[in-house]
């Protein structure tokens, strides 16, 4: 097969590009992103990121292995004057063993994995409750302990320090709700709920996006999370025309 090294070069390009217009996203005033990176900023996220670490170092010996072997290979056994082909076939011990390395290497990879997937599933008890509505093309958002404030198509606002349970669905098609930062991406699904928990470390602004296909403007489904600090948090649900229930968890807490 040729090499079509000019559509490769093409491809490569526009991955950069991708990359640098996603990195010039930050200077828009109205979103400033505080964490380019995505680097983690939730329990969960910090957990997904070690896990990565873990499977992508495995993964990596796999990589690398049998390419050095390929190369060493290539040299030892390569055409010379008056050597003669090899005409064994199978070995079964070395199929035995090549079979069973990758189970038991796949075996220590799924283990941890587990209790990942529990603690995503499996919410602590919740500071405050939301609900995340996916609508054609944008994100509601409801608080109905703070006096049902409802907001759409703009920034989530949630304190920082505060354990997040969020009840999601959608109005049309499916959507799914995804934040790198906090670790989580949930489907949003007409007529079921789900549901996902976070507990942001730092104040700033979070990015994500719809992460479904889920029509024509599916591209532009942008999510905003502004993490505030409990006391700008109370004073922005009054503003909206909220509540702050007496007793709450979050004024105990804070
Ligand atoms: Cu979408």
């Amino acid at each position: 097969m040729k090499l079509n090294w000019k559509a490769g070069a093409i491809s490569a390009l526009g991955v950069l590009a991708a990359a640098a217009a996603y990195a010039g996203a930050g200077g828009d005033a109205d979103s400033p992103i505080t964490n380019l990176f995505n680097e983690p900023v939730t329990p969960i996220a910090h957990t997904v990121r070690s896990y990565w670490i873990f499977v992508a170092l495995i993964t990596g010996v796999f990589l690398i292995l049998p390419q050095i072997i390929l190369f060493w290979c290539i040299a030892k056994f390569k055409d010379a004057p008056g050597r003669k082909p090899a005409t064994f076939h199978e070995n079964i011990k070395l199929e035995i063993f090549w079979t069973v390395i990758p189970i038991l290497v796949l075996v220590v990879m799924a283990v941890p994995s587990y209790p990942i997937i529990k603690k995503i599933e499996n919410p602590p008890p919740a500071d405050m409750r939301i609900e995340i509505i996916g609508r054609q093309f944008l994100w509601e958002y409801r608080y109905p302990e703070f006096g049902d404030v409802r907001i759409s198509d703009e920034p989530l606002v949630i304190p920082v320090d505060k354990t997040v349970v969020a009840d999601c669905t959608s109005a049309d098609v499916l959507h799914a709700w995804w934040v790198p930062a906090f670790g989580v991406k949930i489907d949003t699904v007409p007529g079921r709920l789900t549901q996902i928990w976070f507990n942001v470390e730092e104040q700033g602004w979070y990015k994500g996006q719809c992460a479904e296909l889920c029509g024509s403007l599916h591209s532009q489904m942008y999510i905003d999370v502004r993490v505030v600090s409990q006391e700008e948090f109370e004073e922005w649900i009054i503003d909206r025309g909220g509540t702050i229930p007496a007793g709450n968890s979050l004024a105990q807490n804070s």
